[in-house]
């Protein structure tokens, strides 16, 4: 390092996370991120949520269906509760610097810590050599949406927690290469009852936006008698249901439904066990629907509200790329800065601010 002795940094608790704008917004998505990035807004640390609509291309998008589909996600974020006054939600294309930054991370990561990703085996399956290299790189992007904001902490589902290991390891290396202490090692948080939302008609899987079977998920848009229909025909096995949490073990799709109403409910797999112990599933469905029913018509009735005049929302989203750009733009600076680029900040307007000069 030729920059003189620094010091280490503080980094300023910050929260990021994103989510793709594919459409299909589902149960999953809301009680393992929207619910909970919500109900998180008043833990005082600043809060940028992103629709990452970079992500989505990596396999291809209707454009018509990708503007819609962003749009209906940042209605869906206001609808879950997320206050823009108090949380920074924008598009990601609105931020060159998250693709900018993805470029040093891919020259960063290995190709072997991507090659053990596996979102990306899922997703490619068989067909390894015809997916797009986005697909591959995705990895090297999600680092680069949470460490273009120094973010301190990331709310994610459990699916996403190899992705946030990789983003941490790219920050290691990234410091120990340049001899700095510039990335922050983040931490992921995965917590509550319902950072695996299972599948409605196979325990075993996710609920996910890509399953072909509609009945496999709950929508953020479906309305109440579809809600309640997916509720009854979810699977589920002949026993009643037992007196205690341990009973739930090798009986997925059971604790699935019973995790479901813990997180609706805010309250606890026991104390929804402990009020329905011996039920069949034939009284605990109508009560989960019902559930259901109250926490999410509201969402998906705000939803098609805001939806009516989507000038609204696109002026949300151009403000906040305004305000996360202001915080990207020199953590991007730095960056190029730090490893060597001649001239780095001669296109950027904001100045590179006194917080990340912490060695000069
Ligand atoms: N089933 C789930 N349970 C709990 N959390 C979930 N998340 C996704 N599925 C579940 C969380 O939602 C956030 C946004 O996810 P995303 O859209 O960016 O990522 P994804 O994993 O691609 O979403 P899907 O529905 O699973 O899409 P496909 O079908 O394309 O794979 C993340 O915080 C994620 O953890």
């Amino acid at each position: 390092m030729t920059e003189g002795v620094h010091t280490s940094p503080t980094f300023t608790p910050r929260v990021f996370s994103g989510i793709q704008p594919t459409g299909n917004l589902h149960l999953g998505n809301y009680l393992g991120a929207l619910k909970r990035f919500a109900d998180s807004q008043n833990d005082g640390m600043q809060s940028i949520y992103c629709m990452v609509d970079l992500h989505a291309i990596t396999t291809w998008q209707d454009p018509a269906d990708l503007r819609h589909a962003t749009r209906e996600l940042c209605a869906g974020f206001i609808a879950s509760g997320l206050d823009p006054e108090r949380s920074i939600l924008f598009n990601q294309s609105q931020v060159p610097e998250h693709a900018q930054l993805a470029w040093v991370f891919n020259c960063v990561a290995r190709m072997g810590w991507m090659q053990r990703m596996t979102q990306f085996k899922d997703k490619a399956g068989k067909n390894t050599q015809n997916v797009s290299l986005g697909l591959f790189g995705y990895p090297a992007l999600m680092a680069a949406d949470i460490l273009a904001y120094h973010a301190t902490h990331v709310p994610v589902g459990e699916d996403q927690k190899q992705h946030l290991e990789l983003t941490r390891d790219i920050a290691i290396k990234f410091n120990n290469d340049y001899g700095v202490e510039f990335f922050p090692i983040t931490e992921p948080v995965i917590e509550g009852v319902a950072t695996r939302v299972m599948s409605l008609r196979d325990g075993a899987k996710k609920m996910s936006k890509s399953d072909p079977s509609d009945m496999s998920r709950i929508n953020l848009t479906d309305d109440a008698d579809t809600i309640a229909k997916k509720i009854r025909k979810a699977k589920t096995d002949p026993e009643p249901l037992p007196d205690s949490v341990e009973g739930l073990e090798d009986r997925p799709e059971a604790r699935n439904l019973v995790n479901i109403y813990a997180a609706l409910a805010d309250s606890t797999p026991e104390a929804v066990i402990a009020d329905h112990a011996g039920q069949q599933f034939g009284t605990f469905k109508p009560s989960l629907a019902d559930l259901a029913v109250a926490k999410l018509a509201p969402i998906s009735a705000e939803m098609s509200r805001l939806m009516q005049d989507t000038s609204e929302i696109d002026a949300i989203l151009r403000r906040g790329a305004e305000q996360a750009r202001a915080i990207a733009a020199p953590i991007l600076v730095r960056t190029y800065e730090i490893i060597g680029m001649v001239g780095a900040g001669h296109n950027h307007a904001p100045e590179v601010s006194d917080e990340y000069r912490f060695w000069e």
